[in-house]
């Protein structure tokens, strides 16, 4: 999965295979299934990842928490790699790294299970990047050998910063001094989008990977809008 060169992801956020396999046809770059927020539970996990691996999109999951069993279980179904929510200083990053990699290199438990049938020798680690707190320890966490990105959220930096995401020229300052540091450091860079407009204008900004909206809000976006289009004239 090469998240530098502007690639364009999925993001999952309802349980089921069918449509993680929908979302997976669709020619994503790869595709995110988040059990930080969401609907989606350990179960439902495998079947979207084995649904998404026939598609031969590449998968991430965003876990719950950076703990190492939590990436572990994620690792264990298989997936291609990790993004950590609330990644806020070095030690952290450090953490999530270590629960990524057997020892010698760090400290996940042995037992793959599907990913004793589909190998994922060195899984992706990506920290997300959404407090004040990780803005100030930037340089830091990027000098954590292993962390193979950074994705940032842009709701949580935005309530954490009291900074409004659309329209505040701070917001987009903010945003660009973080890309700034993270591709001096030779890492992508990649940011939630809400929309496609949110995709082009932070592509502008120097991003690397795109995330979301998520299948929820596409579905209920179409939705209203085939309702709206469907009153009577
Ligand atoms: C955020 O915007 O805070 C996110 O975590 C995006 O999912
Ligand atoms: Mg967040």
């Amino acid at each position: 999965m090469d998240l530098s060169a502007d690639a364009v992801g999925g993001w999952l956020q309802l349980p089921g295979s069918a449509t993680a396999e929908v979302t997976g046809s669709v020619g994503f770059d790869f595709v995110c299934v988040d059990t930080q927020h969401g609907l989606i539970g350990d179960d439902a996990l495998l079947t979207m990842l084995q649904a998404l691996d026939a598609t031969g999109t590449p998968t991430l999951v965003r876990v719950a928490r950076n703990e190492p069993d939590v990436i572990g279980r994620a690792l264990d179904r298989a997936a291609a790699g990790v993004v950590v929510p609330l990644v806020d200083t070095a030690e952290q990053a450090a953490a999530a790294v270590a629960a990524c990699h057997y020892p010698p290199r760090g400290v996940r438990s042995y037992g793959p299970t599907r990913g004793t049938w589909r190998e994922r020798p060195d899984p992706v680690c990506v920290v997300m990047v959404e407090t004040p707190a990780a803005v100030a320890a930037l340089a830091d966490i990027l000098a954590v050998p292993g962390v193979d990105g950074v994705f940032v959220g842009p709701s949580d930096l935005s309530l954490g910063t009291g900074t409004a995401q659309d329209g505040d020229p701070a917001f987009d300052a903010l945003l660009t001094e973080i890309v700034g540091a993270v591709r001096a450091a030779g890492l992508p860079v990649g940011i939630f989008c809400a929309s496609a407009a949110h995709v082009h204008r932070f592509r502008a900004l120097g991003f690397t990977f795109f995330a979301g909206p998520s299948d929820a809000a596409l579905l209920r976006g179409a939705a209203a809008e085939h309702r709206r289009r469907s009153a009577p004239a």
